[in-house]
């Protein structure tokens, strides 16, 4: 049985992690039997990362390996079907969503002072004293240090906004046709997407990437789209 470790519930989203909730799309989309098991430290993770997957004792971690490990297994059952010059674009709006936006969306959880709060207690608020205080600014010092390192994190609040805007613009463009990232097709690329979105979208409370990413309202019914074609959302579904 394929177990996959991704992060705990919180803010209104059953999954919390983008790159967890892409893997659970596509082991879904595939029909894979499978245990989701909520491990709340990444640093027991084996790249110190979630989500990673256990599949007959053989362990992969990060999202696009367990796709790949998962296409392997069912016979391309992701990307066999998919031209060069759709993996071409599949991945290159990935990794501007995933390597470049998902850092704004980093940002608006952890590193605004208004929001902070939500992070502290829907992340660490179970664990014991004195941890549940501590561990949390630790983990807040060093999302600051990896944004800064990634580079947006050396901007103003208003260009950071201006940089996502200009990602999500992008996006809109490709999506707005629809129904998917690739046209007719739904793909592996649009469950690393969409996942992304529907967390900053659906957060409980919003943050400024709720509010920025609202503004595209493309992107909006496009998220809602590969949710609904998957049956696996983001936010708790009641
Ligand atoms: N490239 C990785 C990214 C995974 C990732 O960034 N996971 C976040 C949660 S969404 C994490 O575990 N962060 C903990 C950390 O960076 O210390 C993937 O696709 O799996």
């Amino acid at each position: 049985m394929i177990k996959l470790y991704v992060l705990p519930p919180a803010f209104g989203l059953r999954n919390t992690g983008p790159f967890c909730l892409k893997s659970e799309m596509a082991l879904v989309h595939l029909k894979q039997e499978f245990e989701l098991v909520v491990s709340g430290d990444p640093r027991s993770a084996p790249k110190g990362k979630l989500p990673y997957m256990e599949d007959d004792g053989t362990v992969i971690a990060d999202s696009e390996l367990i796709l790949q490990h998962i296409d392997r297994k069912t016979n391309g059952g992701l990307y066999g079907h998919l031209s060069d010059e759709e993996l071409a674009d599949g991945y290159a709006f990935s990794r501007l969503v995933e390597e470049h936006l998902y850092w704004a969306v980093v940002a608006s959880r952890w590193l605004d002072d208004a929001w902070w709060p939500n992070v502290a207690s829907g992340f660490f608020g179970e664990l014991p004293f004195p941890v549940r205080h501590i561990a949390p600014l630790l983990a807040r010092r060093q999302v600051r240090q990896t944004y800064y390192q990634q580079g947006l994190g050396r901007h103003s609040l208003e260009e950071q906004k201006a940089f996502a805007r200009r990602d999500l613009d992008a996006l809109a463009k490709k999506v707005g046709d629809g129904p998917f990232l690739l046209g007719e097709k739904l793909t592996a690329f649009d469950f690393g997407i969409a996942s992304l979105l529907a967390g900053a979208l659906d957060n409980q409370p919003g943050t400024w990437m709720t509010a920025i990413a609202r503004e595209f309202q493309p992107v909006v019914d496009y998220t809602e789209r590969v949710q609904a074609a998957v049956g696996v959302y983001c936010r708790e579904v009641v």
